[in-house]
């Protein structure tokens, strides 16, 4: 424990300055310096060095009712952190310590303790517990394993397949001998599916003219397990192929969040009664308690290389508005990260 508490830390922050309509804008965030107080008796302090930006952040700057409370405006956003402890008065944290945490979007942040779990820097870089180790690996591994209940040989189609958890799903999918079909948005992000996922099939959603057509010259024996990432006319697709008793994992909808006006796809949605697909939705903190078996298994597939994994990295807490917001223009490839500090 240290001895040498600061009585005034100062600390940046980034805060929702208003509610985006349509597509973020960096107008939409503030950086700020503030002044937190010293840590008190039993407190701990953090120094942030890395923090995760997320699709799902988009819906939390809606002012709307969800499995979450809104973010506020004025106040600093919050997500998926890793930093190292600088200052102790808590005798499970000691200074030093990497730690893993919810208080992103700012530079340092006080904690009892409560949420907040120490992370093995041994294992693996620590900002993978923000990605394959983490939140977007466990999605991945709970959507493809506890809610497709995926069946070697099984052909699997993966929307947003190069992206943090999309990425993560081929591969599973593919340790388990399954054929696997991948959509992303750019060439080069094809190439790597192709040559590091070795994904089997691959499309490019910009270049098709016809996506429904193309997805079933992928998969001229249907689809059994569509793990969806974008909704809108990926879903569509996929339901012109589902096989009877096929599974719809339902894990995003990225080409809604910036909506305006309702959806108009996918128009085919009664499909799923006659083929009997299966279509459930997932939030991955449903799966918590379930965290030891996913580091396992996890861990024991990085460790045999089965499964690789890219990050793209964003250097400066004043950069994470255009990280954020590089989410919906496709400019990650695997898991989007911030460097902070
Ligand atoms: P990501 O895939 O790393 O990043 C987003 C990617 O989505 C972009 O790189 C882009 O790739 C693609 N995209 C953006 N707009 C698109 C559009 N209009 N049409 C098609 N593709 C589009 O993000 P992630 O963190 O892995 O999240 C992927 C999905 O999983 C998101 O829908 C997210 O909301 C969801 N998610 C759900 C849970 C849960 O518990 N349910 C947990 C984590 C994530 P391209 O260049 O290929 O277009
Ligand atoms: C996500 C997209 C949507 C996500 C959660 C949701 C944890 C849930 C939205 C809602 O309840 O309104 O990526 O990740």
């Amino acid at each position: 424990m240290s001895t040498e508490i600061a009585t005034r830390i100062k600390s940046r922050q980034i805060e929702l300055k208003s509610r985006p309509e349509g597509v973020p804008t960096a107008a939409n965030f503030h950086l700020v310096e503030v002044t937190l107080p010293p840590i008190a008796d039993g407190e701990f302090l953090v120094q942030n060095e890395w923090m995760s930006v997320d699709p799902y952040m988009r819906g939390r700057m809606n002012d709307s009712a969800s499995y979450v409370q809104p973010f506020q405006i004025g106040k600093p956003l919050e997500g998926g952190c890793v930093g190292k402890v600088i200052e102790s008065l808590n005798a499970d944290f000691a200074v030093g310590d990497y730690v893993l945490g919810s208080l992103g979007w700012r530079e340092k942040w006080k904690s009892t303790g409560e949420g907040v779990s120490t992370i093995d820097s041994t294992l693996a870089d620590p900002q993978t517990y923000l990605s394959t180790l983490g939140m977007t690996g466990m999605t991945a591994w709970a959507g493809l394993t506890r809610v497709a209940k995926l069946k070697p040989g099984s052909t699997v189609f993966v929307s947003a397949a190069s992206g943090a958890v999309g990425s993560i799903v081929c591969q599973i999918a593919k340790s388990m001998d399954c054929r696997v079909i991948g959509s992303a948005g750019k060439a080069k992000k094809i190439a790597w599916l192709r040559g590091k996922a070795h994904v089997d099939a691959v499309l490019n959603y910009n270049e098709t003219y016809d996506l429904s057509v193309e997805l079933g010259l992928l998969a001229p024996n249907g689809i059994d397990v569509y793990f969806d990432n974008v909704g809108g006319v990926h879903l569509e697709a996929a339901l012109d192929h589902m096989n009877v008793h096929g599974v719809i994992v339902s894990c995003g909808m990225i080409s809604t969040y910036n909506a305006t006006e309702p959806a108009s796809a996918p128009r085919n949605l009664f499909k799923i009664i006659g083929k009997r697909v299966r279509m459930e939705g997932m939030l991955v903190f449903d799966f918590l308690d379930q965290r030891d078996a996913f580091l396992k298994d996890m861990s024991s597939w990085i460790k045999s290389g089965a499964i690789v994994w890219e990050e793209t990295i964003t250097d400066g807490l004043q950069n994470a508005p255009e990280a954020f917001i590089g989410l919906f223009k496709g400019d990650n490839m695997g898991k989007s990260l911030v460097r902070i500090g």
